[in-house]
């Protein structure tokens, strides 16, 4: 009997993604929803940008257990952030996102190697995914198809919506084909977080990390999330307890 760990890594390689459910509690869920509120007053945008930057709040969520265990299993100890975001999806505003794979840009066919390196993004949804609120659309399996998908936001053959409550966390692979319904909900607001996780010799999205809070955990924070966060001074393998470590333990 395969531990669990292993069937997440095992259906993650074959689906090219996974749902954990409840990653975060309720309570949990109702701060960060206030935070990702606070840090977007003024922004008229889907997208909330680098928002480790914005609040200390969504720092913790870099490590956090049990996404980093498998984030970790994924993508071995040498992973940093590519981009921490935010989205705030309003009422029967929302646009559609067409298709399209986060590791871009892409040649096509894509060459057989691509697939190194990879992302690996982690979306946190804050309030409870129906059909109606702009689900995330993936085609499972495509993530091995070696093909971009194609332009626009038509039905594809095989493609499901990922639905998802409140603090649940879905992890998708940089190369799956995915896209997002828009919001047609009359009331409700679809608020989600994105962590997306690649290999430490990647580049990180240009113009992030580069404000005072992600300078300040760079320098003088513990060092997992300084690797996390693009430093890299030799590599230290991030224990599973991160997070939960006695201050100033390196
Ligand atoms: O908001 C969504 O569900 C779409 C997310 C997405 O397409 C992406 O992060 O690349």
């Amino acid at each position: 009997m395969k531990d669990q760990l292993t069937q997440q890594v095992d259906a993650f390689m074959r689906d090219g993604f996974y749902v954990i459910k409840g990653a975060l509690n309720q309570d949990h869920v109702r701060r960060l929803i206030d935070a990702v509120v606070e840090i977007s007053e003024d922004v008229q945008t889907r997208e909330i940008s680098d928002i480790i930057d914005k609040h200390e709040i969504f720092h913790p969520l870099l490590v956090h257990s049990p996404v980093f265990e498998l984030i970790q299993a994924l993508m071995g100890p040498k992973v940093q952030m590519e981009s921490v975001n935010a989205t705030r999806v309003k009422p029967g505003k929302g646009m559609p996102v067409g298709w399209h794979i986060d590791s871009h840009p892409y040649p096509d066919p894509l060459p057989p190697l691509w697939y190194f390196p990879i992302s690996v993004n982690c979306a946190y949804y804050l309030d409870k995914i129906t059909p109606d609120k702009g689900p995330l659309v993936v085609v499972p399996g495509t993530h091995l198809s070696r093909k971009n998908p194609p332009n626009g936001v038509d039905n594809l053959p095989g493609q499901v919506d990922v639905m998802a409550e409140a603090g649940d966390a879905v992890l998708f692979h940089g190369a799956l084909w995915h896209a997002a319904k828009p919001n047609v909900h009359p009331t409700d607001e679809r608020r989600a977080l994105y962590f997306n996780y690649i290999q430490s010799f990647c580049k990180q999205r240009a113009g992030n990390f580069i404000g005072e809070r992600s300078n300040q955990l760079r320098e003088s924070g513990p060092f997992y999330k300084q690797q996390l966060l693009g430093k890299f001074d030799g590599w230290h393998e991030i224990p599973r307890d991160a997070e939960v470590k006695p201050q100033g333990a390196r």
